[in-house]
C-alpha cells in the first residue's frame, strides 16, 4: 500500500509536525497547558489530518515508532517552553495515546526514558485515553496506576462517546475526563446534549475528578460550562491547534480569555 510505504517513510523524512492546543481554566481564564495533536505534512497533499492517517497507523503497527516520536517531540517542546518563556513553568502537556501504544510491552520504561532525556517533570505530563480502549481491557487500567506511580496522570478523552459502566468508572486511576466535542457542539440546539454534559459533570463531582470541555467554539457555550462548573476547556474560541512557533507567539502574548 503506497499511503502506508509513505507513512513509514514521514517519520524518517521529518514530515511529522507537532500542533499545540492551549486548554484553559474556566475559573480564571489562565492558560494551564496544551493538547499535543500530531500532523502530517506531505509533500502532495498537503497538511494531512491525523484522523486520516492514525487509524492506518495502528493497524500497522507503526502507530508505535509515531506515538513515540510524538511523546518525545512535545514532552521536549514543553520543556524548553517552560525553562524560556515567562509564566509557563507549571504548564502541562497532554499527549494522545492509542490502545495499541498503551499495552505495548515498554511503555512505561518508553515514558520513563523520554522524561529523563528531555527532563520534564513527569507531573506536567498528561496521558489522554479514549473510553473504548479503558472500558475493554483490565490490562490498561493497571498500566496506568503504573504511570500514576511514576507521576504521570491520565484522563479519559472523548468521554460520552464510549460504554464504561459506573461500576468500572471509579476504579479507572484517572483525575480528569475530557467531554466529547460532539456534546459541546450541540448544546446551543439540542437539550439532550446539555443534559447530558449535565450528568457528566455530576458524575465527576462524586467521582474526584475534574473536566475539560473540548471543541468550545462560542461563548454560549463557555458560559453554560462556567454554569455547570467545568474547570477546563479547549476549543477554536481559545485557539486553534497551532505549530509550535505560532503558539509560541500567542503565548508571548496572550490574549485575555
Ligand atoms: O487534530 P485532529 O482533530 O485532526 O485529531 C483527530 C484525531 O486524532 C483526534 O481523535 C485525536 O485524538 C487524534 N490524535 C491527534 N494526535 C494524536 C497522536 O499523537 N496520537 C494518537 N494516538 N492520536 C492522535
Ligand atoms: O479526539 P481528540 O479529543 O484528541 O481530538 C481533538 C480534535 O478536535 C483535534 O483534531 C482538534 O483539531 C479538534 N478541535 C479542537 N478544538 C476544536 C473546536 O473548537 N472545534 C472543532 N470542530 N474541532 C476542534
Ligand atoms: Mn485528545
Ligand atoms: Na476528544
Amino acid at each position: 500500500l503506497q499511503v502506508e510505504t509513505d507513512l513509514r517513510r514521514a517519520i524518517e523524512r521529518e514530515e511529522l509536525c507537532v500542533f499545540y492546543q492551549p486548554i484553559v481554566s474556566l475559573l480564571t481564564g489562565a492558560l494551564t497547558g496544551f493538547e499535543a495533536l500530531v500532523r502530517w505534512r506531505h509533500p502532495q497533499w498537503g497538511l494531512v489530518s491525523p484522523g486520516e492517517f492514525i487509524p492506518l497507523a495502528e493497524e500497522t503497527g507503526l502507530i508505535l515508532s509515531l506515538g513515540r516520536w510524538v511523546l518525545h517531540q512535545a514532552c521536549d517542546q514543553m520543556r524548553r517552553w517552560q525553562r524560556t518563556l515567562p509564566g509557563t513553568d507549571q504548564l502541562s502537556i497532554s499527549v494522545n495515546l492509542s490502545g495499541r501504544q498503551l499495552l505495548q510491552p515498554h511503555l512505561l520504561e518508553q515514558v520513563g526514558e523520554i522524561l529523563t532525556d528531555t527532563s520534564l517533570d513527569p507531573q506536567f505530563l498528561r496521558l489522554e485515553i479514549t473510553e473504548s480502549v479503558l472500558g475493554d481491557y483490565d490490562e490498561a487500567v493497571t498500566i496506568l496506576k503504573k504511570l500514576k506511580d511514576l507521576g504521570v496522570d491520565s484522563c479519559i478523552d472523548d468521554f460520552g462517546t464510549g460504554h464504561s459502566s459506573l461500576s468500572r468508572l471509579h476504579r479507572f486511576p484517572i483525575d480528569r475526563l475530557k467531554i466529547d466535542q460532539s456534546f459541546v457542539s450541540q448544546v446551543e440546539h439540542d437539550r439532550e446534549s446539555g443534559e447530558i454534559i449535565r450528568t457528566i459533570m455530576s458524575l465527576a463531582q462524586s467521582l474526584h475528578m475534574d473536566v475539560t470541555a473540548e471543541g468550545v467554539e462560542t461563548r454560549a457555550q463557555r458560559q453554560l460550562l462556567q454554569s455547570l462548573d467545568c474547570q477546563y476547556a479547549q476549543g477554536f474560541l481559545f485557539s486553534r491547534p497551532l505549530p509550535s512557533a505560532e503558539m509560541e507567539a500567542l503565548i508571548q502574548h496572550l490574549p485575555h480569555w
